[in-house]
């Protein structure tokens, strides 16, 4: 299918948990004039503990650059877990084009800010070391997830249950509620005078209005295998391809 825009955050190339298999079908189903990654696309952090790194996985960026060198506008918003292509900032490698952040103008005129989004989560701007702390555990935790959805298709359940994303979601919610990470996020947007924001970062995927304004995250491909595409009339549709049938 062929459509404007592609947004992808979180990918974590480098660690075990990525579902590049998954990726690659994605990337073979969507086809588009431009392709956002929107941050932590590769894991340095967890590259520095070991690394993980499948064929698969060079497959996904043998894909990404293939599609730039063919026209595609392909912009790489580097995150906290890639945050030293920082630096890079206005450079062009090869035909990718890395950027702090990104004003992106939808076909329908929505000017949206693309930004990865750990600038708005004070626990990993504050306290790093909890953020480690937490990679580790949730490292651990993806490793558990493979074994558990193993047995549970072993035992033919069909629904997808996901030991990581749940705790995830729950450590989260908690870290949310106190420092409220989408808020200040959409607050920062408001001050800009922008409509929106399409972001990563906390590995949960949605499309919502908050306050007026569109917040948009990209989810991740660790757990949820999530991605969001812009239809050529601006419309904005998440994608969930964390189908069981497709391994
Ligand atoms: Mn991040």
């Amino acid at each position: 299918m062929r459509v404007r825009s592609i947004f992808l955050s979180d990918i974590h190339l480098g660690t075990r948990g990525c579902h590049a298999d998954r990726l690659i079908d994605f990337l073979r189903e969507y086809e588009s004039e431009h392709l956002f990654l929107i941050g932590d696309i590769i894991d340095f952090w967890a590259m520095g503990r070991s690394i993980q790194w499948s064929a698969k996985q060079n497959t996904v960026v043998q894909k990404i650059l293939r599609r730039a060198r063919h026209g595609e506008k392909v912009v790489f918003i580097p995150g906290n877990h890639d945050e030293a292509l920082r630096e890079y900032n206005g450079t062009l490698f090869g035909d990718i084009l890395i950027a702090f952040e990104w004003l992106h103008v939808t076909a329908d005129g929505k000017q949206l800010l693309l930004i990865h989004g750990d600038q708005f989560d004070q626990v990993t701007r504050h306290h790093r070391w909890i953020a480690v702390l937490g990679d580790v555990g949730y490292d651990l935790l993806v490793r558990i997830n493979a074994w558990l959805s193993w047995l549970r298709r072993t035992l033919r359940m069909n629904s997808y249950w996901s030991l990581a994303g749940y705790a995830k979601r729950k450590v989260k919610s908690a870290v949310t509620f106190i420092f409220d990470f989408e808020n200040s996020v959409i607050h920062s947007v408001r001050d800009r005078g922008l409509n929106g924001v399409v972001c990563g970062h906390i590995h949960s995927a949605t499309i919502k209005e908050i306050s007026g304004l569109l917040y948009v995250n990209c989810g991740d491909w660790v757990d949820s295998c999530t991605g969001i595409v812009e239809h050529f009339d601006g419309r904005l549709e998440l994608i969930e391809w964390n189908n069981s049938a497709k391994p």
